[in-house]
């Protein structure tokens, strides 16, 4: 490309993020509350949304809102429609209100990192619908997957597989959770550990897509395949349902495939006018594998387009695309580019029938790119700097505008032959500035509820009380169920809201105790249940402890320990009461463990420090609770 359109390519992004300074609102100073009441007696706007908001007292909430903290490596749980935040579910990074990444177990699966960039939560589906057995999550910055049980709403796996690197397009289910979703994001040498400089990275560079397979019965991952990619930045994605069940879609940018030293990729990535959805046929992918047709790769089964046809296509979308994301029915495909004001939809039977065909453009290292016009059915012009899209079941959806800072309402398909497509767009509601991903209650299932609408903020106006650089995150709540979206409720989010999933609280149903006799949580063999169990045993230069807690005393209550000593401690809190969390802390060793009624945690340490250490009880637990201590003596 010529040095002329790199200019006119940096000049536009330039422009906008001048456009995006200028909207940003001075500090906030406390503003007097305005009157619930309006003029002439009637219920005023602000009452009404109250009204719609306020859980009162006692009451519960009618959804639970899964919300990614991003780099903070958690997931944020809230209610809706009151938008509290309930709880912290720690995933990548350790959190010490639960102990977690401090027991051997968690520790082991954060797998020596103390963070992670948590983006797309993704729900577990049967027959399209949310079931509420088990939350995916990915990390971006370690290309790691992660499942959560939805029974105990904690982290129980945490993957990683090989030749992937960023993974952002994750993690996005299959509608009978056959798989959930991974792929590269920023394109690195193949294999996975290979020496490349930059100015190969045309060619050496690859991206993969990868199937990750869950377990029907645990949920445990797998993974299933992978398709060696060119080296674009694979972006979001969603997987089919309805007639688009068993494919998968990737957005792509940087189909220039270059990474120039000193280039700006934000320029360089930016000639092109379309760049591309990647379409995986995930049954074609398995059963290729199944053939003994991929190659093993650093320990990956890696299947290879030039080699392995009928398995990847490419569908033009214009321009940088982000967000691709699959109708309620199946049947539409949207996408969105964020330097296009538009957001273009796609037919999966037209994409069928394009492929039968053989309708194609070109071919890019193997994977063929399916014509354009062949496959498009419109493109809606929603707006500045399109994102993501949600649907309300009701044959609407809603696409986050990044630059115009709003969320737009359009109509799916049919249209009518030759209309005007602004028609099409038949509300838009501004949020506060820059608006990222949004959510729809049951927004990825078959059948999303059409009320609640989450607009989660990416850059923030000052919505809340200024609290100094790091401005409070917002997250809005918006009412969809009328003709006109209504912002009814400003929330406080944790940093970094990505994207969120919304669920029918009536379809979790949560234990509160690790029930001594229930056969569904795995038991762990050093669990004790009495003090006559409790016990001390030294090998050599190893102490093992077997420790019980109950209200308010520990046994044993005192560790005596040579320094160097390896020290193996098993902490059983055999409680069976609701909220009757231990902690278990040794001072100055930093550990800090939390357990759960009728749970077991094990910590293995080497005594290094010698002297006198309290151990105590973290967790408030009775009246007598600052009694609840102990020795760790290190001779
Ligand atoms: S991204 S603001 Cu990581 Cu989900 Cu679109
Ligand atoms: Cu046990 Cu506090």
């Amino acid at each position: 490309m010529t040095k002329r359109t790199r200019t006119h390519v940096w000049l536009a992004l330039s422009v906008i993020a001048v456009l995006a300074v200028g909207m940003v609102a001075c500090g906030k100073q406390p503003t007097k509350r305005r009157g619930a009441r309006g003029a002439g007696g009637q219920t005023s706007d602000i009452a009404s949304a109250a009204l719609a908001t306020y859980v009162a007292p006692g009451d519960l909430d009618e959804y639970y809102l899964f919300y990614s903290g991003g780099h903070s490596g958690q997931i944020f749980v809230s209610g809706i429609p009151s938008m509290r935040h309930i709880a912290t579910i720690p995933v990548f990074s350790p959190y010490p209100g639960t102990g977690y990444g401090f027991d051997d177990e968690s520790k082991e699966m954060l797998g020596g990192y103390n963070w992670g960039d948590s983006h797309h939560p993704g729900l577990s589906e049967t027959d399209g619908e949310y079931d509420g057995r088990w939350l995916f999550i990915n990390d971006n910055a370690q290309g790691r997957i992660a499942r959560i049980d939805l029974k105990d709403f904690k982290t129980k796996q945490i993957m990683t597989i090989p030749n992937i690197s960023a993974n952002h397009g994750s993690s996005f289910v299959t509608q009978n959770s056959e798989y959930v979703t991974m792929a590269t994001r920023m394109s690195v040498p193949f294999p996975a550990g290979t020496y490349a400089d930059v100015d190969e990275y045309a060619t050496k560079y690859k991206g993969i897509a990868a199937g990750i397979k869950i377990d029907p019965e645990n949920g445990h991952m797998s993974l299933g395949w992978e398709i060696l990619l060119p080296p674009f930045n694979y972006d979001l994605g969603d997987s089919g349902k309805g007639p688009s069940d068993g494919y998968m879609f990737w957005t792509c940018y940087n189909s220039e495939r270059e990474f120039i030293e000193g280039g700006k990729l934000e320029v360089t990535a930016s000639q092109r006018d379309k760049d591309f959805i990647l379409m995986v046929d995930w049954r074609a992918a398995e059963k290729a594998v199944a053939d003994g047709r991929a190659k093993t790769v650093t320990g990956a089964p890696v299947l290879y387009p030039e080699d392995v046809a009928d398995i990847a296509w490419f569908i033009p979308l214009a321009k940088s695309p982000h967000g691709v994301d699959v109708s309620p029915t199946g049947q539409w495909i949207v996408g969105s580019g964020k330097l296009s004001p538009t957001t273009t939809v796609y037919d999966i039977e037209k994409i069928k029938a394009a492929i039968a065909a053989k309708d194609f453009e070109e071919t890019i290292d193997g994977i063929p790119v399916l014509t354009y016009s062949s496959v498009r059915e419109a493109e809606i012009p929603v707006g500045l700097g399109p994102l993501h899209t949600q649907f309300d079941g009701k044959g609407y959806a809603y696409t986050s505008l990044f630059v115009e800072s709003a969320v737009a309402k359009w109509k799916l398909p049919p249209y009518e032959e030759g209309a005007d497509m602004n028609q099409y767009v038949v509300d838009k509601i501004p949020v506060a500035y820059n608006i990222g991903h949004l959510v729809t209650a049951e927004g990825d299932s078959m059948s999303p509820d059409g009320n609640y609408l989450v607009a989660l903020n990416k850059l923030s106006k000052g919505r809340h009380l200024s609290v100094g650089p790091s401005i409070p995150e917002s997250a809005q709540l918006i009412d969809i169920s009328g003709d006109k979206m209504k912002l009814i409720y400003d929330a406080f989010t944790e940093p970094e809201p990505h994207y969120a999933v919304i669920i029918k609280a009536d379809k979790l149903d949560p234990v509160e105790v690790y029930k001594k006799d229930d056969p569904y949580w795995h038991k762990s063999p050093d669990a004790i249940w009495s003090v006559e169990e409790a016990r001390i045993e030294r090998r050599g230069k190893t102490v093992e402890v077997w420790m019980m807690s109950v209200r308010s005393f520990f046994a044993p209550d005192v560790i005596r320990v040579n320094k160097g000593d390896e020290v193996i401690i098993h902490v059983t809190n055999i409680e069976q009461t609701r909220d009757e969390l231990h902690g278990f802390a040794i001072n100055e060793y930093n550990i800090n463990l939390v357990i759960d009624p009728g749970e077991t945690k094990t910590v293995t340490f080497t005594a290094a420090k010698e002297g006198v250490f309290a151990f105590y009880c973290t967790n408030f637990c009775s009246a007598l609770h600052q009694e609840m201590q102990g020795y760790f003596l290190v001779k």
